[in-house]
């Protein structure tokens, strides 16, 4: 793991100076974290780290960091609104940027709360959503280990992905149909972390 993030940082940091001024930021109305694809994204996460590989034939990139215990966006204040078309091609660009591992599922709310007991106790937690966006939607699943060696699943269906930490550079490619405009929650319910506040917006517009 030590020499995989070595040579990221070695790889980025010269892809970076090459690329500086390629990158075609756009803010969108409400201060969205999504921008127009650039030839290569170079984009600065709260770790230093940069990425440069990313899927092919993306309109538009969102960035989504996660930590303990939030969902950020770079650049965006506080609780990220994530704000991505319908009927383009988009690039959801996920990262664990925290020291232990997270899940991201999106959903329509309400919050599924189950039962569970903890140290004796039966409590009510959250577990999930009414309904999980990429349960119904495909979406092609990137898992870049280098900038040039990635594993792809193509056309997934599925209820979250779980990222460890030190994860970095997983993508979903996906083009939202029209039924799919409107409001989702992005949220991880690793125990406690959806309580803690880890939960944030994406519209899909
Ligand atoms: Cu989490």
């Amino acid at each position: 793991m030590m020499r995989w993030k070595a040579q990221l940082i070695t790889a980025t940091g010269a892809a970076a100076l090459a690329l500086v001024g390629c990158t075609q930021g756009v803010t969108l109305p409400g201060g969205a974290a999504a921008q127009t694809a650039p030839k290569s994204a170079v984009v600065a996460h709260a770790t230093g780290l940069q990425h440069t590989a990313q899927p092919k034939r993306l309109d538009v990139v969102a960035e989504i960091d996660m930590g303990e215990f939030s969902f950020s966006a770079p650049g965006v204040q506080g609780r990220p609104v994530i704000k991505v078309p319908s009927g383009k091609t988009v690039g959801l660009h996920l990262h664990n940027e925290g020291a232990v591992m997270h899940e991201i599922v999106i959903g329509r709310k309400p919050v599924q709360m189950v039962e569970k007991v903890v140290s004796g106790t039966k409590v009510s937690v959250p577990d999930g959503y009414a309904k999980a966006l990429f349960e119904d939607l495909e979406a092609d699943v990137f898992f870049y280990y280098s900038d040039t060696i990635k594993a792809e699943v193509g056309g997934a269906k599925f209820g979250e992905i779980e990222m460890d930490a030190g994860l970095r550079d997983v993508w979903l490619r996906v083009k939202f149909p029209p039924e799919a405009r409107g409001e989702w929650e992005i949220g991880c319910f690793a125990e406690g972390h959806y309580e803690a506040g880890m939960y944030a917006t994406l519209i899909v517009e």
